[in-house]
């Protein structure tokens, strides 16, 4: 029998829906030793809570979030609200001994972080960052070719996370939706949003990250503020490219934009080794690309792996159909609770855990700087 996680949910946007979804989906599909139980969502808008909670099957709301975070009948909260919250509602959460669950990026910026991390360890309640594309099969199966060493010495990294939807200048910033432009409640723009992921990956994937050069550029500088009604400089980077060199001594590129005309989500990674290469796109998700050098010569070329294997052999894909059959975005948070929740069954931490998640916010921290100061930044 396994036993009840009552969870308890702050923030009701897209987010709140990627994990809500997670959490209901979970237990049909896999066998853990915790079910999650949607105790209460937390909105500041009753009527809006209500509405959500009646969607997803929440059993109460709130809408003050330091009450959820009291509440006796909680144990995991789930932060899905702006960056500039997650600090002070990690930390009461850690003071109320609850399991929190973060949304990415950790933090605003590094020293947000690190008092993070010292609260939650100090408390010692588990915790864990939504970096959910490390649980999309195909990644997790890169993951596997890397760790068996099928790629050997890795000379190059590279991704790309390019989106088109802030290029009108009548977009405001700010408020519900938008506060992804607004720098006072993201911290960033495309670093701290996109890159992140980009960053999450590449470090599960190929280790530490150790310098870094970057540019940034604000494509637009003023837009209406949805909360004061006022035309007010736009503080977020539209666009971020940045060169890396990893502790392992290869190189890398990374590039991001909400700013790329015609591409949606378009996160891509290719990573180049001494005897195998592998690529991944977010738009045909449930494909590798892999090159192996060592093929026989005649066949030799790019192999488009079809990650939906269910024998065993590609990871999370005994749990779902038959052989053939994709699955998707919102499979990846499935994943990521189901990871956590076993986790907690084991003793054993899911990644990354706030502490894994604070490598990426270094990252983004040294490539903000690294562009204010056009300078090599170490991380
Ligand atoms: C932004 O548009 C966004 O929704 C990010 O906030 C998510 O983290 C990313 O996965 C998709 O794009």
């Amino acid at each position: 029998m396994s036993k009840p996680l009552n969870i308890g949910m702050i923030g009701y946007g897209f987010m709140g829906r990627a994990h809500s979804n997670g959490y209901r989906r979970v237990g049909n599909f896999f066998d853990l030793a915790y079910h999650p139980v949607l105790k209460a969502v937390c909105a500041r808008d009753a009527a809006k809570a209500k509405d959500f909670a009646d969607r997803w099957g929440y059993e109460s709301i709130e809408t003050d979030w330091r009450k959820l975070v009291e509440r006796k009948d909680i144990d995991a909260v789930d932060i899905c609200v702006p960056n500039n919250l997650h600090k002070e509602i990690s930390i009461a959460c850690a003071n109320a001994g609850k399991m929190v669950l973060c949304e990415k990026p950790l933090s605003m910026n590094v020293a947000e972080g690190e008092e993070m991390c010292e609260a939650v360890e100090k408390a010692g309640v588990p915790n864990m960052v939504w970096y959910n594309y490390r649980r999309v099969p195909a990644v997790t199966l890169a993951k596997k070719l890397i760790e068996e060493g099928r790629l050997g010495r890795i000379f190059h990294y590279r991704a790309l996370f390019l989106q088109d939807w802030t290029i009108s200048t009548d977009l405001p910033q700010g408020g519900q939706g938008l506060w992804r432009l607004d720098a006072a409640a993201s911290g960033s723009g495309v670093t701290g949003d996109l890159l992140a992921h980009c960053i999450d990956t590449a470090i599960w994937l190929n280790g530490t990250i150790d310098t870094v050069s970057a540019m940034t550029e604000t494509f637009v500088k003023e837009r209406t503020h949805n909360l004061t009604g006022k035309v007010e400089k736009v503080g977020i980077d539209d666009a971020c490219a940045f060169l890396a060199r990893f502790k392992n001594g290869s190189l890398a590129t990374f590039e991001s934009t909400r700013y790329a005309r015609g591409h949606k989500a378009l996160y891509t990674f290719e990573i180049n080794g001494e005897k195998a290469s592998i690529k991944w796109d977010l738009h045909d998700l449930h494909r590798l690309e892999y090159f192996d050098h060592r093929d026989e010569g005649k066949l030799r070329g790019w192999r488009s792996i079809h990650v939906t294997d269910n024998g065993g052999e590609h990871p999370y894909m005994d749990k779902w159909w038959v052989p053939g059959l994709q699955i998707g975005y919102e499979h990846s948070f499935v994943h990521q609770v189901a990871d956590f929740l076993d986790g907690l069954g084991k003793g054993v931490p899911a990644e990354p855990t706030f502490r894994s998640a604070l490598e990426t916010q270094k990252v983004c921290d040294a490539v903000l700087a690294s562009a204010a100061s056009g300078a090599w930044v170490n991380v």
